[in-house]
This record gives structure tokens, C-alpha cells and sequence, in this order.
């Protein structure tokens, strides 16, 4: 499956139909990643809503995904001194699909880490934990390499997909660096770089004042909010519960329990 010479080029790249072989291989790939990502994204949709519904509250602000171009990874390979072979990019580009996970507070990025680093399906590579140990530039993220299998019509293939999970302070940092960073051209003027790093603790001690405030927050929340008979799931109209559902399964988890001697 690997396709060799696509570095040389279509001019060079054989007759017609070698073309076309290449093109489909290439396709092919891409839309490797890009199943990954629907996927991915899927896991995630569902943890958000099932959060929203059930706790009235989701670890997840915001979600993005992007696949890095065939120019992107033509380069990164370049840079990298990968070989022009797709099984070689597919081992050692891991970040073609990429997922962008913003949290509200620190203790959700590993929340959400651990949520999906728990499920059977996904196979963790690699997790880099920025977090706890930041970049000298200040950079904070936890990054997860993952690779996940796609089913497609005649094989299932593992594909590894790079999900990158941050707070909207480290996220907002890290946006405005990646700007000033290409900027420059990776040549950042050194009161720029300090001022910067500056920037990044400030982010940071925000994140933590703001997750102090939250827990005071929710430690003063009633724990007997006023119960409704309507059940609210996101995306769906609201179902009101039948009168006497709620207490024949009670009644019949009460009868479960009991002896089976004793049982109705
Ligand atoms: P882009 O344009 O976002 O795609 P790798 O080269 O990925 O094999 P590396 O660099 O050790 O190995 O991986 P790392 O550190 O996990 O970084 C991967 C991605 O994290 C980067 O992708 C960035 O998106 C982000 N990142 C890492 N360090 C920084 C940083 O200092 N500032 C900002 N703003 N983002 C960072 P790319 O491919 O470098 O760039």
C-alpha cells in the first residue's frame, strides 16, 4: 500500500493511469483522516451532550477540527526527514488529524483525557502533558496521540489522530503565539519572547483563580434543585415523563432486591 516517488512529482510521476493510481491512493488516505476525525468527533459530541443533559454543565466549551493539507504534509515530512512513502507519513506524521478541545477549567482537560483515553476502542500512542510541564515558552496544552480503527468496505485500518485539549486562557495564548511565531518566521525578538512568557503565567494564574471561584460556586449550589417531570436531552423536543413511570421502576428495582421468595 505504501505509494514511493511521490516526490517526484506528476510531471514525473509515469504514464496516465500510474497518475490516477496515485491520486486515488492519495484520496484514499486523506479521507483515512478524515473518517478518524468524524469519529473522534462523535466521542466527544457525545460526552459534551451526555454532560449538558445530565449535569447541566459541559467540560467542553468548544470543539475544532482540521486536516493538515497535502502541502502540510509534504513539508512537515520534508522538515521532519521522513520518507516521501505514505506508511512511513502515516507512522511518523501524527498530526494529520488534528481535534482542538477547549475547557473551561484545568481539573476538565483531564477530564476529558481521561473520558477518552478510557474507551475500549481507542488505542493511546502518546500523551503529552504541557500542563503540568510547559513548554520554556510557556506553551500549556495536553496533547493526546491516539489512533482509532475506521471501518471501511474491504479493511479496517488504525488511524492516529492528534487531540489537543486546552483551557480558553491557554488556548487564547497559544493563538496569538502561533501568530507571532510565524510572524517572525520562528525568529521572535527576545522582549517579545519575555513578554510573552509573562502573558503565559497571567493566563495561567487566571485559570486558577477561575476554578477556585467555580468550586466556591458549586459548593454553594442547593443539592435539592426543584425536580421537574420533563426529561431534556439536547437535540431532542422535551419528553414529559408519564405519570407513575418513575415509580414503577422504582418499585421494581425495590421487588429486584428482595428475596426471590419475597418478590411480587
Ligand atoms: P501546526 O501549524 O499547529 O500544525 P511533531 O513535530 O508534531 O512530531 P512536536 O513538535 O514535538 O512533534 O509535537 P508537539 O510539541 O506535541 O506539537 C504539536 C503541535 O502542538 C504543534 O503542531 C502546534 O499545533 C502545537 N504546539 C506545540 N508547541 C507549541 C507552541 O510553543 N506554541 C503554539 N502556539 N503551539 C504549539 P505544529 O505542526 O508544530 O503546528
Amino acid at each position: 500500500m505504501a505509494v514511493r516517488g511521490i516526490d517526484k512529482g506528476f510531471d514525473t510521476a509515469g504514464s496516465v493511469a500510474q497518475r490516477r493510481e496515485l491520486k486515488t491512493e492519495l484520496t484514499r488516505f486523506m479521507m483515512s483522516y478524515k473518517f478518524a476525525t468524524d469519529e473522534m468527533m462523535t466521542k466527544i459530541n457525545i460526552l459534551k451532550e451526555e454532560f449538558s443533559s445530565i449535569h447541566d454543565y459541559s467540560p467542553i466549551e468548544h470543539v475544532n477540527f482540521r486536516l493538515k493539507s497535502p502541502e502540510g504534509i509534504l513539508k512537515k515530512a520534508v522538515r521532519k526527514g521522513c520518507p516521501l512513502v505514505l506508511d512511513d507519513i502515516r507512522a511518523q506524521i501524527q498530526d494529520i488529524a488534528g481535534i482542538r478541545i477547549t475547557c473551561s477549567f484545568i481539573s476538565d482537560t483531564y477530564r476529558i483525557l481521561d473520558m477518552l483515553t478510557s474507551q475500549q476502542d481507542i488505542t493511546v500512542l502518546e500523551v503529552k502533558d504541557y500542563i503540568a510541564a510547559p513548554k520554556p515558552n510557556g506553551y500549556k496544552s495536553l496533547h493526546l496521540i491516539a489512533a482509532i480503527p475506521v471501518f471501511m468496505s474491504d479493511r479496517v485500518e488504525p488511524v492516529t489522530v492528534e487531540i489537543q485539549i486546552r483551557t480558553v486562557a491557554m488556548d487564547f495564548w497559544a493563538s496569538l503565539e502561533h501568530k507571532i511565531f510565524y510572524k517572525y518566521q520562528g525568529e521572535v525578538p527576545v522582549d517579545l519572547v519575555h513578554d510573552l512568557k509573562q502573558a503565559a503565567d497571567v493566563a495561567n494564574r487566571l485559570d486558577v483563580k477561575m476554578e477556585r471561584l467555580h468550586d466556591q460556586v458549586v459548593a454553594l449550589e442547593p443539592d435539592d434543585q426543584a425536580e421537574t417531570d420533563i426529561l431534556s436531552i439536547a437535540g431532542l423536543s422535551q419528553y414529559a415523563l408519564p405519570e407513575g413511570f418513575l415509580s414503577a421502576i422504582s418499585r421494581s428495582r425495590e421487588d429486584d432486591e428482595l428475596p426471590e421468595r419475597d418478590r411480587a
